[in-house]
């Protein structure tokens, strides 16, 4: 696509003129993170041409709009994916070029805005790509934290965390918008009095703090349309004393506390992921961008329409996980005391437009707020709370008769607690999942009851994953070549084209094509590691990579355990046929979760013994990746050999990594979790390497007090000398302690759990022959050629294209709207 507003000469004088005017050079005098400000406010001014254009035309139309409310947005780098949206990547390319500017390096200048965890935070941020993509009116609402997930170093093999200060040079594509600022208020009375001429009760909220919720806006580019949404996350400022209640005017301490909640509220994302820690600032960063987005939503509806009651016409509220889900309290208060209608219809309205997607099962991840920490930072907001759930348990109640074990299991609020998933359930009228088993395991264990009385708001929304980001920016090379063979560029909106490969799947010249530009990106990903870990790798040998949060159900133990079992192999048996590997890890572990990060020491330590190792002439290689994020992501999807899918049956609600390695044309190794079931469905049983115990044989050792690992320490003496390697000083320089956490943990654990909680032991075998199955699969060239082509051709349905669509189809209902332009 030729796109005029690109046209070399002007987009240069452009560059020349950003570099001048911001910074007083010349380019050959600017730095390269100054070119990269200036190149991308190049890119910003088309864009917003295109913003304008699309917000004009939601005038005319008047789409109904979804709300993607989420405390994370992973979004990874702007730039580089903007360029691809806008179809003008390789002009730009060109263009900077001639000016003697290297693109690729100008984009290494950008910070990851890393404000997501993992999964969640990034299925959101492809989800706003393909929302775009699409043709359809949304907007993304978060927050602007100053600190995004913090840097991760490796010191010694140990984890260590630093600040993401990602704002410290100032970010070319966001907008502030304070003139659309909102005030946000916490604590203080509920005062209730009543008001003769409307005969209502009015509930007013005293001795409050309040702070300034200001939004910044970030555009959203859709691919090729012209469409561009918006990302709007809110930043907090303290109200100035000019501000404050006229009763307040002048309360030097007030304006103090104020300040300071402000500052606080913001300060940084929260780094864990599926583990809920009842942090009370937490709470205020939820209730904080919650209040300020709905607020604005109301606000931009009456606009434009004077009936309130139509609002579900008009509104979606998407829940991403709970930590959205005071919104359907604050729904609510704006409705009752500010709209002043009756608690029927408010609920009328409220039930209509919120819906929510659940994440996750782990139970440590369910967040069930104390309610006396709760009602104080949101007096009205409890109170609405409470009348929900008193009406919903009266409905239980009628439902079933007597059964006051019932009422308790499904209570929102119960035990001192506010539980939100039920909040959400309760209001909500849609519950999805987010892969087939993971919505199974939701209706027929984790939210049983609550299918049983209400099942037709339970749905399955398969994630998916952006096309734009992780073939055509990450691996350009398979991208350019796909679009050869298939004959066309519009796989790039239609991933179900993809298909048009599998034709190529017994001709050997394109496999042969195919795997050279693995090769090539396995080089790129060596140079990488040489760089960044001082660390040799052969791109010959398998690269078999596993990255993603570390968490002990994802079992990054177990593969650790099983190169250890290889290293023992290999030295035992030295005459033993072994063609070569590098594993490949990357991940952070939340700052408090100390097993994670044993399990990250391990991994360096292992590798520390096995790299240096002449004896073993470099056939097995440990490298973990530092500060694993979206940018290098990219790169590593790109060069991988084999997906590592490899958590405990039953407790991956989907994984995403496991789509993208797919796209990249990586087999999956995996258990039967997640979409890895829908991912096998796709390619065919024989192009992944599937083992291990089901979801169901899980639940039923779970349900019947786990099972005894140490049967299988006693009985295998491989795994016992492995299990032992962890305590006899082997990987730790003769110290005997260093990894007893984690032996206990699989042994004897010393809290309380149960041992081996995630099956590792159990697993152990299975997995350990899968491996053996790669290792075969890959040393028979035109075969191992032929199940990675399948595995991108056979990816279709994982496009968040797909996803998204669905979500339209069956929740959403939103209007397409065509960007005239
Ligand atoms: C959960 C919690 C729990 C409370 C405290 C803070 C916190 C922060 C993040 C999360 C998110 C955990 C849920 C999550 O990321 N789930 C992942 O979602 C992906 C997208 O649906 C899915 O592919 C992964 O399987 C799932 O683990």
């Amino acid at each position: 696509m030729y796109n005029p507003r690109f046209e070399k000469e002007t987009f240069k004088k452009e560059v020349k003129h950003n570099v001048k005017t911001l910074y007083r050079k010349t380019i050959e005098e600017a730095t390269p993170q100054q070119l990269f400000q200036a190149v991308s406010y190049a890119v910003k001014e088309v864009i917003i041409d295109d913003w304008i254009a699309t917000q004009n035309q939601f005038k005319k139309d008047d789409p109904k709009i979804v709300y993607y409310m989420s405390m994370e947005f992973l979004m990874g780098r702007a730039l580089g994916n903007n360029l691809i949206n806008m179809t003008a990547y390789k002009e730009v390319k060109a263009a900077l070029d001639e000016m003697g500017i290297d693109l690729n390096a100008i984009e290494d200048e950008e910070p990851d805005p890393a404000l997501g965890n993992g999964g969640l935070g990034r299925l959101a941020a492809c989800f706003l790509d393909s929302l775009a993509t699409l043709g359809y009116a949304a907007y993304g609402c978060g927050i602007r934290y100053r600190y995004g997930m913090f840097k991760q170093k490796i010191e010694n093999g140990y984890q260590v965390e630093t600040p993401d200060n990602w704002l410290k040079e100032g970010n070319p594509f966001e907008l502030r918008r304070e003139e659309y600022a909102k005030e946000v208020r916490f604590g203080g009375n509920i005062r209730v009095e009543y008001d003769d001429s409307t005969n209502r009760t009015k509930f007013v909220q005293e001795n409050y703090e309040s702070v300034l919720a200001i939004p910044y806006d970030m555009p959203i580019v859709g691919y090729g349309n012209h469409h561009v949404n918006t990302l709007r996350i809110w930043d907090a400022k303290a109200i100035t004393d000019f501000q404050l209640d006229s009763f307040d005017r002048g309360d030097y301490h007030k304006a103090v506390e104020q300040e300071n909640l402000a500052k606080t509220i913001v300060e940084v994302l929260y780094p864990n992921d599926n583990h809920y820690a009842g942090k009370e600032l937490r709470l205020k960063q939820q209730y904080f961008f919650i209040s300020a987005s709905i607020q604005a939503a109301i606000t931009k509806y009456k606009k434009t329409h004077d009936d309130i009651h139509k609002l579900p016409e008009k509104v979606i509220f998407q829940m991403n996980d709970t930590h959205p889900t005071v919104a359907v309290a604050e729904l609510m208060r704006i409705l009752l005391d500010e709209e002043e209608l009756g608690w029927n219809e408010a609920w009328d309205i409220t039930t209509k437009t919120c819906a929510y997607t659940n994440h996750t099962i782990m139970a440590e991840a369910l967040e069930k707020w104390p309610i006396d920490l709760f009602s104080r930072l949101l007096p009205r907001v409890y109170q609405i709370i409470q009348e929900i759930d008193r009406r919903f348990l009266i409905q239980v109640r009628e439902r079933y008769p007597g059964n006051e074990e019932k009422v308790r299991k499904m209570a929102i609020l119960y035990n001192g607690q506010v539980r939100m998933a039920h909040l959400a359930i309760v209001a909500g009228f849609s519950v999805n999942g987010v892969a087939r088993l993971h919505t199974e395991i939701l209706k027929n264990q984790e939210l049983r009851d609550f299918y049983e009385m209400m099942p037709q708001k339970f749905n399955n929304k398969t994630n998916g994953i952006t096309q734009r980001r992780f073939l055509m920016h990450g691996n350009p090379l398979l991208a350019d070549w796909v679009t050869e063979k298939i004959g066309t560029k519009d796989w790039i909106t239609d991933l179900s084209l993809m298909s048009g490969l599998k034709k190529y799947a017994d001709d050997s010249k394109a496999l042969a094509e195919f795997m050279d530009i693995k090769y090539k990106n396995k080089v790129r990903l060596a140079e990488y590691i040489r760089k960044h870990n001082g660390i040799e790798v052969d791109p010959r040998s398998i690269f078999d990579v596993q990255v993603k949060r570390l968490h002990e159900y994802k079992r990054q133990l177990l593969n650790i355990l099983h190169v250890m079992y290889l290293y023992n192999q290999i030295k035992e048996h030295p005459e033993m046929s072994f063609f070569p590997r590098t594993f490949i890890f990357g991940a952070k572990a939340s700052a408090g979760y100390i097993r994670a990060k044993e399990i990250i020491k391990l991994i360096n330590s292992v590798a520390d013994i096995v790299n240096n190792d002449r004896s073993i002439n470099g056939k097995l290689k440990v490298v973990f990746i530092e500060d694993y994020r979206v940018s290098n992501a990219e790169i590593i999807f790109a060069a991988a050999d084999v997906s590592e899918q490899i958590s405990t049956a039953s407790k991956e609600a989907s994984g995403t990594g496991n789509m993208k390695f797919m796209l990249n044309g990586a087999p999956t190794l995996g258990t039967m979790d997640g979409a890895n079931v829908e991912i096998v469905e796709e390619v065919g049983m024989e192009n992944a390497f599937i083992f291990g115990l089901s979801s169901e044989e899980v639940i039923n050792y779970e349900n019947n007090g786990g099972y005894h690992p140490q049967d299988i320490y006693n009985s295998d003496p491989d795994i016992r000398k492995v299990v032992d390697q962890l305590i006899n000083g082997t990987y730790s320089n003769g110290d005997h302690e260093m990894y007893r956490d984690l032996y206990n943990s699989l042994l004897c654990p010393k809290d309380g759990s149960k041992a081996d909680m995630y099956f590792i032991l159990k697993d152990f075998r299975a997995y350990a022959e899968a491996q053996k199955k790669v290792e075969e699969a890959y040393k028979d060239k035109e075969r191992w050629a032929k199940m990675a082509l399948l595995n991108t051709a056979c990816c279709g349905k994982f496009t968040s294209d797909r996803t998204i669509q669905e979500y339209v189809d069956d929740i959403w209902h939103l209007d397409k709207v065509t960007v005239e332009i």
